[in-house]
C-alpha cells in the first residue's frame, strides 16, 4: 500500500466520546504515560516536525487528537496517564475520556504501547499491557527515547522488557513486538511505520 506521509493533517481534538472519528479508516493508537513520547512519535514517523504538539512538561496532550495520514488510516494520541501533578478531577476526566476511547465509543485497530526503555514499564505501564493483552485489539511496544542509554545499559533495559512476563507466553517466550525508538535520532521510525503498514494492509486484505 503506497502511503504519502507527507499528505497528514490534524483532524480534531475531541474532549468529549461524541466527537471520537468512527468513519471506518484504520486508527493506530498511541499509549503510554506523559512524556513518554507519543507525540513525539506522531512527528517523527510522519516527519513531520510541528504536527503534534508536544512539550517538556507532562500533561500536554489532554484530549484524544485525530491525526489523518494521507486519509487512509489516523494516528489517534490518547492523553498520557500517571501525571501526578493533574487535579483528582481531571485525572477522572482524562482516564474516563481514554477509558470510553478504548472500550466504548472509539475504535481503536491497532495500539502502540509506549514504554521509556530507560524507566522501564511502571505500574500503570503493566495494567495496560495486562488489559491490552485481554483486549484481543493487536498491539506493539515501542521502547522510547533509547538514545538516553549507552549500549550496555539499552541491551539490557531492552532484554528486561523483551522478557517481562506481560510480553511473554507461560514457557517464557516472547509474543509482543518490541521496537526501539528514538524520535530525536529517527531510531526505529522506518519499523514503526511499516508496522503499521503492514497491520493496515492484512486488515484490508481480510475486510
Ligand atoms: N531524548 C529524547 N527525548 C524525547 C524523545 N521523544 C520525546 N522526547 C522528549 O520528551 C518530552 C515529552 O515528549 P512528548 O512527545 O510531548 O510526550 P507525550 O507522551 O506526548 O506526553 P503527553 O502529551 O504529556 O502525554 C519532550 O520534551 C520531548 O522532546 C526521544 O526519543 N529522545
Ligand atoms: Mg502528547
Amino acid at each position: 500500500m503506497k502511503i504519502n506521509r507527507q499528505n497528514s493533517k490534524f483532524v480534531i481534538s475531541a474532549a468529549t466520546p461524541a466527537a471520537f472519528i468512527n468513519d471506518g479508516k484504520p486508527q493506530i493508537v498511541l499509549s503510554g504515560r506523559s512524556n513518554v513520547g507519543k507525540s513525539s512519535l506522531i512527528n517523527s514517523v510522519l516527519s513531520n516536525g510541528k504536527l503534534a504538539r508536544t512539550s517538556s512538561a507532562p500533561g500536554k496532550t489532554v484530549m484524544v487528537n485525530f491525526y489523518s495520514v494521507d486519509n487512509k488510516f489516523y494516528f489517534v494520541d490518547l492523553p498520557g496517564y500517571g501525571y501526578a501533578k493533574r487535579s483528582g478531577d481531571q485525572k477522572k476526566q482524562f482516564g474516563s475520556l481514554t477509558d470510553s476511547y478504548l472500550n466504548k465509543y472509539g475504535s481503536p485497530s491497532f495500539v502502540l504501547q509506549l514504554i521509556d526503555l530507560k524507566v522501564g514499564p511502571t505500574g500503570d505501564d503493566c495494567m495496560m499491557l495486562d488489559w491490552l493483552s485481554a483486549s484481543g485489539i493487536p498491539y506493539a511496544v515501542v521502547a522510547t527515547k533509547a538514545d538516553k542509554l549507552n549500549k550496555t545499559e539499552r541491551e539490557k533495559n531492552l532484554k528486561a522488557l523483551e522478557t517481562h512476563p506481560l510480553l511473554c507466553n507461560e514457557k517464557g517466550e516472547n509474543t509482543v513486538k518490541v521496537i526501539p525508538f528514538s524520535a530525536l535520532k529517527g531510531e526505529g521510525k522506518e519499523e514503526v511505520f511499516s508496522l503499521v503498514i503492514s497491520h493496515i494492509s492484512e486488515n484490508k486484505n481480510a475486510g
